[in-house]
């Protein structure tokens, strides 16, 4: 029997794909950026290097994971098992641990003092006349924070012969505040639901619990609070707490604390008192004793994360107590076991005329010094509610004697759920990099709440995680870069968001060069594209009724005024924008003087905060020399030509990665196309309508009515928990 030639092409394909020789086999995005691939040395500084033993105790379950995690990653990147030995006997040894753990290291006399509990060193030694790599730390924690490290950079393709590296964490609390609730939802969870299978724990502890400890350990994020802040009572009872417990028993080698979201009425709801009220002794033993007892089931818990009067929430206020009493009241149940307050404050209230945005800043900044040592208040990012942008938050900076942790959003619930490709770094490097003034110039947010600028040592950084059930546990492979890019930046604030995206892509994607630069450019250029089709110019608040999907500038439903669209965006037929200057809500007398003057003053006000801070007619003159009513209708148009930009460069890199990850993410990039042309057309067509003005030359009208875009409803949206 002869075979056509087409006949042995294909069967040589079938082979090829068989063995998985290809570097296209399909993925599916649930390893991560721990994908430890094969090498391709050519697109590395790698040529030089053979490692060739592995010296790695394994007498505690950290050295343990530390251990098995190098053996993985290094059989996988170097396509070769590295034997295990007790002593260098070959050039290209690595050796982790502590000088507690090895006398090897011991040996080696590295200065390592000021490393802290979870810093380490790595370095290229010479050990009894042999080159190695030496990866050192006082305690097992900083051992496998520095092998993660070291497994970048073989995966980003550094080299790696002369390595002296010295790395301690700039923030001590490194956070994930998961919006699960007990059922199984997620609030703003647009990755399918809880990864906590509540139901069957503590008995059922799936393998996926150690690979979530193992992609957060890689980042350096070492505390989890596992339950919404719009909390329940249930999570402190002793069946949930033996759950939580043996899901902290899962996390402990990869030095991750749990902490838990508290109801603040639980003392009612479980543990039958008739008030919460934080100066209520009765109240106060059942907090200690609550305390006491999850201490017990799980002795390095890690605290308590509190939203209180807020939202609908219970607190303290409800007993005419401030917020400090409700914390202090807290913070000194725990105090005693080494566990911490973080009390949110995200507060805003439906029977207070006065400017949301001013809310949380006018309640807390008097408490400023009245909080217990072991309370923070975590702050978000701006004053109104993880908007696409917003100014930073007035708090920054204004409260000096209080250690202040910021809140990110990694979930996209303003930022187009999980299809649109919207790289969150740049989002936090802007606020994180803002001057407050409050100190003087370069007293940045980074700095307050890497706790330099006031010396604190308490210090810490939340984000809302992003993460589900999904295979690829984000919801698309580039929503794993923002739970990456918030880990690395809570590891060191003052980080590129750049460099980060640069590390993520060659560790998630490839380290082709002309792959990983596009793909770079793409990313970082992704949220501003998604602040133009959704709000330029400061504006904010813009998206749907409650489920907070697309566009609805018109909206005037919601039950609060400050839940509505108008109440944010203000237009009338003369102008746009929220006067919060001095002539208005005088929001800006809540930064620091030098801020406040310039974003008082219509001229000096950044035009990226433009109607945020100001009411402004549509015939004002932009800096461009083009009119207010231009400059939207042009920015909404730029962000959909960059996201038609961001497909055409996607386009272009088929074939640099697996079929199966490219395609789902041009098919999210056409829903994003789509999605960003809804949001430019509706919002268009709403303001259109309220300042009667024509589009200016050259731009396209919007593709349907008004009408039309107002009619359009969802019943059915994810992530929000009134379905
Ligand atoms: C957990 C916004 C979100 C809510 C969230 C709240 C908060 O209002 O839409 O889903 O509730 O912020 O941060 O508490």
């Amino acid at each position: 029997m002869s075979l056509s030639l087409r006949t042995w092409a294909m069967l040589a394909l079938w082979l090829v794909l068989l063995l998985g020789a290809t570097p296209s086999r399909a993925e599916d995005g649930y390893d991560l950026w721990l994908r430890y691939r094969l090498l391709a040395p050519e697109q590395t500084k790698l040529y030089q290097y053979r490692a060739t033993e592995l010296i790695a105790g394994s007498s505690t379950s950290t050295q343990s994971v530390t251990r098995s995690e190098l053996q993985r990653g290094l059989e996988g990147l170097l396509g070769r098992a590295l034997p295990l030995s007790e002593n260098v006997t070959h050039d290209g040894a690595i050796i982790v641990g502590t000088p507690k753990s090895s006398a090897l290291i011991a040996r080696l006399h590295l200065d390592i003092q000021d490393l802290g509990h979870e810093g380490y060193v790595i370095r290229s030694v010479v050990v009894d006349g042999h080159a190695a790599t030496a990866i050192v730390a006082q305690e097992d924690i900083g051992a496998l924070y520095g092998a993660f490290h070291f497994l970048r950079l073989l995966q980003t393709g550094q080299a790696i012969d002369h390595l002296d590296l010295h790395e301690t964490p700039c923030v001590k609390l490194r956070v994930l505040n998961h919006w699960d609730y007990l059922n199984g939802q997620v609030e703003r969870g647009y990755a399918g639901a809880s990864i906590w299978d509540w139901w069957k724990l503590p008995d059922w502890r799936t393998p996926r619990y150690t690979d979530y400890a193992r992609a957060n350990a890689s980042i350096g994020i070492n505390g989890t609070v596992l339950d919404n802040v719009n909390a329940g009572a249930t999570i402190l009872t002793p069946t949930y707490l033996q759950k939580v417990a043996a899901l902290a028993d899962v996390f402990r080698p990869y030095g991750i604390r749990v902490y838990l979201s508290i109801r603040f009425s639980a003392p009612i709801e479980i543990g039958g008192l008739k008030t919460a009220d934080p100066l209520d002794p009765k109240v106060q033993a059942w907090w200690h004793a609550k305390a006491d007892e999850i201490y017990q089931r799980i002795p390095d818990f890690g605290g308590f994360l509190v939203k209180a009067n807020s939202e609908g929430q219970p607190g303290p206020e409800d007993y005419k107590r401030t917020h400090a009493d409700g914390a202090n009241m807290l913070a000194d149940a725990l105090a005693p076991h080494g566990g911490v307050v973080m009390w949110r404050a995200f507060v805003y209230s439906a029977s207070n005329p006065e400017d949301r945005a001013k809310q949380a800043y006018d309640e807390f900044k008097p408490l400023d010094g009245r909080f217990h040592a072991n309370v923070l208040v975590q702050v978000k990012n701006g004053p109104v509610d993880f908007q696409p942008r917003e100014p930073f938050h007035p708090l920054f900076g204004a409260m000096r004697r209080t250690p202040l942790m910021t809140e990110f959003e990694i979930t996209k619930e303003y930022l187009g759920f999980a299809t649109h490709l919207v790289y969150l770094g740049p989002l936090f490097e802007e606020v994180l990099s803002a001057d407050t003034m409050a100190h003087g110039k370069g007293s940045t947010v980074a700095k307050v709440i890497d706790g330099s600028l006031d010396g604190h040592a308490l210090t810490g950084m939340a984000g809302v995680a992003n993460i589900g059930t999904d295979r690829d546990w984000c919801g698309s492979d580039f929503n794993q870069a923002n739970w990456y890019v918030f880990g690395r930046l809570a590891w060191n604030p003052s980080l590129s968001s750049r460099a980060i995206a640069e590390e993520w892509v060659r560790m998630t994607f490839s380290n082709n060069e002309s792959f990983v630069r596009p793909v770079v450019e793409m990313m970082m250029g992704s949220r501003e594209a998604a602040v133009d089709y959704m709000t330029p110019l400061g504006l904010v608040h813009l998206m749907g009724p409650g489920h907070h999907y697309g566009p609805a500038p018109w909206d005037a439903s919601e039950s609060r005024p400050d839940w509505r669209p108008v109440y944010y965006h203000r237009a009338d037929r003369q102008g746009i924008g929220f006067d919060r200057s001095r002539s208005g809500s005088d929001a800006v007398d809540q930064y620091a003087a030098p801020l406040a003057a310039q974003f008082n003053d219509l001229k000096q006000t950044p035009e990226q905060y433009l109607l945020y801070f100001h009411h402004v007619g549509w015939d004002y003159r932009m800096r461009s020399g083009h009119t207010l009513w231009y400059e939207l209708v042009a920015h909404y148009t730029q962000g959909v030509n960059d996201v038609k930009r961001m497909r055409e460069t996607w386009r272009s890199l088929h074939g640099y990665i697996d079929e199966q990850r490219y395609e789902q993410t041009a098919a999210f990039l056409a829903i994003q196309e789509k999605e960003a042309q809804w949001w430019r057309d509706a919002s268009i067509a709403y303001f259109q309508s309220v300042s009667g003005l024509p589009l200016p030359p050259g731009y396209a009208a919007p593709e349907q009515s008004l009408n039309y875009y107002e009619s359009l409803s969802f019943p059915y949206v994810p992530g929000f928990s009134s379905w």
